[in-house]
C-alpha cells in the first residue's frame, strides 16, 4: 500500500471523506487522492515521492508559486515578533493600503479569515445598508458555503451534484434568486417582478467555479446599471480574480466599479486571509462604527498579513504580464494539440486564471458547462497526474498560473498533456 493510501485510510476515519474540504477528494474524478508532503515552485511531491507540476495552486492563493522566498522571508521576520494577539497591528493596515493601491474603489474594508466569511459579511452589509433581504446570484457562481450561497452553486456543489445543500431553511433559500450568467434580461426580468426585495446582486466577474467563464462583453457594465436603476448594491466576488484576472482584478479588467468587493486567496499568500470592502459609505455601516456586526479572532492576523504583503509586493505588473503570458501560451497550446487530435475542445483565460471544456462551443453559462464531456474530463484528469501534471480534480473549476512557471514549465506541460490527451481517448 503507497504511503498515501496509508495516510487516506486513516483520514477517512477523521474527517469525512477524509477531507477538510469536499472538493480534494477526487469525488468528481473519482479514484483516490494522493497526500502532498511539500511544494516548491511550480511543484508539489506527494508522499510517495511522486513530483507533479501544479495548476490548482491551493485553489489560487499562490499566484507566487509554493514556499516562495519573499513570503518565506516575510513570516520567518513575522513569527518571531509573535504569531497573533487580537490587537491592532501595523501590518494589518500595510496590507490595507496594498490592497486599496490596487482597487481604489475599496476606499474602507474589513481582513476576515476566509472567502465564505467575506460574502457572508458583504451580503449581511448589503441586507442592512438597502433594507432588503433578496439577493441575486447566478447558477454555477459559488461564493462559499453560507447558507444563502448554497443555490445552484459551482464548485464542489457542482461537482458532488448536490442539491441546494440540507440544512439550509427553505425561508432563507428562497431570498437567494438565480439567473444564468452572461443573460442580463433574466436580471432584469427578476427586478422587474421583485424590485424592492433585493438588497444585492453578487457575481463572480469571471466564473471560477463552473469551470471558466468568461463575462460577455457589457454584460458586468449591464449589472452594474441595473442594480444602479433598482437601488441595489453589485458585490463583485473577486476571491478567486482579485490580482490574478489583472493587477487590480476584475474591476479593472473590464472597467466596472462595484459597490462591494470581497477578497481571499491571493492576498493571504497561502495563508487565511480574506476580506470585503468597497464604498466607504457603506463600509461605516460596520461595528464598531456601525450596527452591523461581523468579527473574527485571527482576523488581520500578523502571519497572514505578512504573507500576503509579501505577495502583493512581488506581484508587480511586470511579473503579472509575465505570468499572462505564460497563462497564454498553455491555452493556445492545449488548443492546438486538441484541434490536431481532433478533440471538441473550448478553452479560455482571464489574466493568471485559464480553463477548458470538452466541447466544442464556447461556454457562456452553467448550462453549457454541464454539457460537457465530463467522462472524458476524467480520464484526462488522470492520464495527465499520472504524466505529473495536477489539475483541478474537478470539471468545474479553474487553472491557476504562479509566477515560478515558466516556458520550460509550459512546454513540459504542454508535451505531457499531448501524451495524457491521447492516452484519454
Ligand atoms: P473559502 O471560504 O473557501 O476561503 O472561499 C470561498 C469562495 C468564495 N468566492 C469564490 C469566488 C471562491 O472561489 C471561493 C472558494 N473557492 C474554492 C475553489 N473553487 C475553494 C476550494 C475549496 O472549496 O476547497
Amino acid at each position: 500500500m503507497s504511503r498515501s493510501a496509508e495516510i487516506m485510510r486513516r483520514a477517512r476515519e477523521l474527517f469525512p471523506g477524509g477531507v477538510n474540504s469536499p472538493v480534494r477528494a477526487f469525488r468528481g474524478v473519482e479514484g483516490e487522492p494522493f497526500v502532498v508532503a511539500r511544494g516548491q515552485g511550480a511543484r508539489i511531491w506527494d508522499v510517495d515521492g511522486k513530483e507533479y507540476i501544479d495548476y490548482v495552486l491551493s485553489w489560487g492563493p499562490l499566484v507566487l508559486g509554493h514556499a516562495a522566498p519573499p513570503v518565506l522571508e516575510a513570516l520567518g521576520r513575522a513569527m518571531q515578533e509573535g504569531t497573533s494577539f487580537g490587537i491592532p497591528t501595523e501590518l494589518e493596515v500595510r496590507l490595507g493600503e496594498a490592497v486599496r493601491a490596487r482597487m481604489p474603489h475599496v476606499e474602507m474594508m474589513r481582513f476576515v479569515s476566509s472567502g465564505t466569511e467575506a460574502t457572508m459579511s458583504a451580503v449581511r452589509l448589503a441586507r442592512a445598508f438597502t433594507g432588503r433581504d433578496a439577493i441575486v446570484k447566478f447558477d454555477g457562481c459559488y461564493h462559499g458555503h453560507a447558507d444563502s450561497f448554497l443555490v445552484r452553486a459551482g464548485s464542489g456543489v457542482a461537482t458532488l451534484g448536490l442539491p441546494n445543500s440540507p440544512g439550509v431553511p427553505e425561508a432563507l433559500a428562497s431570498l437567494t434568486l438565480t439567473a444564468p450568467f452572461n443573460d442580463a434580461d433574466a436580471v432584469r426580468a427578476i427586478f422587474t417582478a421583485r424590485r424592492e426585495e433585493i438588497a444585492a446582486i453578487i457575481v463572480e466577474p469571471v466564473v471560477g467555479n463552473a469551470g471558466l467563464i468568461l463575462p460577455d462583453p457589457g454584460f458586468l457594465a449591464a449589472l452594474r446599471a441595473i442594480a444602479s436603476e433598482h437601488g441595489a448594491l453589485l458585490i463583485f466576488d473577486e476571491v478567486m480574480t482579485g490580482f490574478r484576472v489583472a493587477p487590480g482584478g476584475a474591476a479593472e479588467r473590464y472597467a466596472v466599479t462595484p459597490d462591494l468587493t470581497t477578497l481571499g486567496k491571493v492576498i493571504g499568500g497561502g495563508l487565511p486571509v480574506a476580506a470585503y470592502g468597497g464604498r466607504r459609505e457603506i463600509m461605516e455601516r460596520v461595528a464598531p462604527d456601525g450596527p452591523v456586526y461581523q468579527a473574527g479572532t485571527l482576523s488581520g492576523n500578523p502571519l497572514a498579513m505578512a504573507a500576503g504583503l509579501a505577495t502583493l509586493d512581488a506581484l508587480t505588473p511586470a511579473v503579472h504580464a509575465a505570468m499572462e503570458a505564460c497563462t497564454a501560451r498553455l491555452v493556445q497550446g492545449l488548443r492546438e494539440i486538441a484541434q490536431r487530435r481532433r478533440v471538441p475542445f473550448t478553452a479560455a483565460h482571464a489574466g493568471t486564471m485559464w480553463g477548458f471544456f470538452f466541447r466544442d462551443e464556447p461556454v457562456r453559462s452553467y448550462a453549457d458547462a454541464k454539457t460537457a464531456d465530463v467522462a472524458r474530463f476524467r480520464r484526462f484528469f488522470h492520464a495527465a497526474l499520472l504524466r505529473g501534471v495536477y489539475l483541478a480534480p474537478s470539471a468545474f473549476e479553474a487553472g491557476f498560473m504562479s509566477a515560478a512557471h515558466r516556458e520550460p514549465e509550459i512546454d513540459l506541460t504542454l508535451d505531457r498533456l499531448d501524451a495524457a490527451l491521447a492516452a484519454a481517448g
